[in-house]
């Protein structure tokens, strides 16, 4: 057992430091009121403290312990699900008819593939978005040590253009995996130009193989994507890691926190805590605080930038993970709001943005999302409901467009453990052979690279 003493202004106040930094765990041992300052050493003047002594049990990471945490957590998830049950299946169904929510060009698109018919020539609005894509540096607007956006915007830029020159004809097994690209969700554009790099490097004795068309196709994919899934990635030496998870409604935020709560708390053993700036929606901030309270963990819901700030000053943890409200990339304004939040972190504090992006969106959904959220920065993206999704082309090709990181990957609804870190090779092989999305397991102890 450890001992601490903790002053503040009341005994509430010692009770909510002692709370935030040390967890449920630690516990008041005495208590006593004191003085502070005063002139000359007489009294005279000073100020009325409260101290408390703080008994912390010792900080256990056994394999065992972590075991029984788990399966706690799996149990309390268990007994919510099952009241959870009780909420009215056709909301649970809304991602499996991702067909009816593929632009319209994209189905007929895919009917043609199926039928084996000539691939039908569309007018690819995805991209008009695109022209509007800037550049931000959110630290400018900011004014806190926000992760880098801008080296994100040097790798040069696409040509979109399906070049006009005619090529001579290709093997079958070239034109079948690129119509496979596009049925995997790829722009007609992305898809031409994957192709003819793909052409470029198979010999036509490779060729004559599908089995070798597809492996190479997979590891030209791996060389668009870029990943990094670590939480403290490029966090200067002595600041504090700020997460704040952004995206749209139902995405998948504030189930994917508890799984990387989970992860860097449970199995790393960094001091993590859980905040919320989705402050009107009771159920919003019971959720997380369910997960902060199953795993021993200080949770805030920040009612205003003050109060937040004044937590935020008394946490003494690593890293913190920020639930934010799913905000749609139709209201913008309610987008950049979040930057008010930003004013509660100081200099210790580096701040980053992940937005995460369900894999079933539509893909000019997906662009507009990307494109809407750009304007409070972001460098990588956390892709949800993999297990859900028909394909992937269509999330590769944004990322690797607008080029940003994938940082992990949600592969169901079991928390903590259905999540992965982003792997090229997982997610390049899932444009190419889609099934094996189907397979996906969670797991979420792996090593973090
Ligand atoms: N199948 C599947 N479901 C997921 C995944 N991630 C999240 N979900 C489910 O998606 C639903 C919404 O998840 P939340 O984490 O509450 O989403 P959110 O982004 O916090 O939602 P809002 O707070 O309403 O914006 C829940 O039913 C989750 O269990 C996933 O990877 N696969
Ligand atoms: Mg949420």
């Amino acid at each position: 057992m450890d001992f601490v003493k903790i002053r503040g202004k009341d005994l509430q106040d010692c009770i909510m430091q002692m709370k935030m930094k040390y967890g449920p765990e630690a516990h008041i041992y005495d208590q006593r009121v004191t003085t502070e300052g005063g002139l000359f050493g007489t009294g005279l003047l000073a100020s009325k403290m409260y101290e408390i002594d703080v008994g912390i049990p010792e900080k256990q990471n056994s394999k065992d312990r972590i075991e029984k945490k788990l399966k706690d957590l799996k149990e309390l998830i268990k007994q919510k699900q099952k009241t959870d049950s009780l909420v009215p299946a056709n909301e649970k169904k809304v991602a499996k008819t991702i067909e009816a929510v593929r632009p319209y060009s994209e189905r007929r698109r895919r009917a043609a593939v199926m039928e084996r018919m000539e691939p039908i020539v569309i007018d690819d609005d995805d991209y008009e978005l695109e022209s509007s894509l800037k550049p931000y540096h959110a630290e400018e607007q900011i004014g806190l040590s926000l992760a880098n956006v801008s080296e994100i915007h040097e790798k040069p830029s696409i040509s979109r253009e399906i070049p006009q020159v005619s090529v001579p004809k290709r093997h079958s097994n070239i034109e079948k995996l690129s119509e496979r690209l596009k049925s995997e969700g790829m722009s007609a554009s992305y898809a031409e130009e994957i192709t003819q790099v793909l052409e470029e490097h198979l010999s036509s004795v490779d060729a004559s193989r599908f089995a070798t068309v597809c492996e190479k196709a997979i590891s030209i994919l791996e060389s668009r994507i870029t990943i990094d899934s670590d939480l403290f990635s490029g966090t200067p030496r002595g600041k504090r890691k700020v997460v704040f998870f952004v995206g749209p409604t139902g995405a998948g935020k504030t189930t994917s926190i508890a799984k990387l709560a989970a992860k860097y708390s449970l199995h790393m053993g960094k001091k993590v805590s859980l905040y919320t700036t989705d402050n009107y929606r009771i159920a919003a901030i019971d959720q997380l605080k369910f997960y902060a309270d199953a795993m021993g963990m200080p949770f805030y819901a920040a009612k205003d930038v003050r109060k937040l700030k004044e937590a935020v000053a008394r946490d003494g943890s690593e890293l913190i993970l920020v639930d934010t409200a799913g905000y749609s990339h139709k209201n913008p304004d309610n987008i950049l709001k979040l930057r008010e939040f930003y004013q509660a972190f100081g200099d210790k504090d580096y701040l980053e943005n992940i937005l995460v992006l369900s894999s079933t969106i539509s893909s000019a959904n997906a662009r507009s999302v990307a494109d809407a959220y750009e304007t409070i920065g972001y460098k990588r993206i956390l892709l949800t409901k993999l297990d859900e999704a028909e394909y992937l082309g269509s999330v590769v090709e944004l990322a690797d467009t607008i080029h940003r990181e994938f940082a992990f990957c949600s592969v169901g609804q079991d928390v903590p453990f259905d999540i992965l870190n982003a792997s090229k090779k997982l997610l390049a092989e899932c444009v190419v052979y889609p099934e094996k999305l189907k397979g996906i397991a969670g797991e979420v102890f792996d090593k973090t690279t």
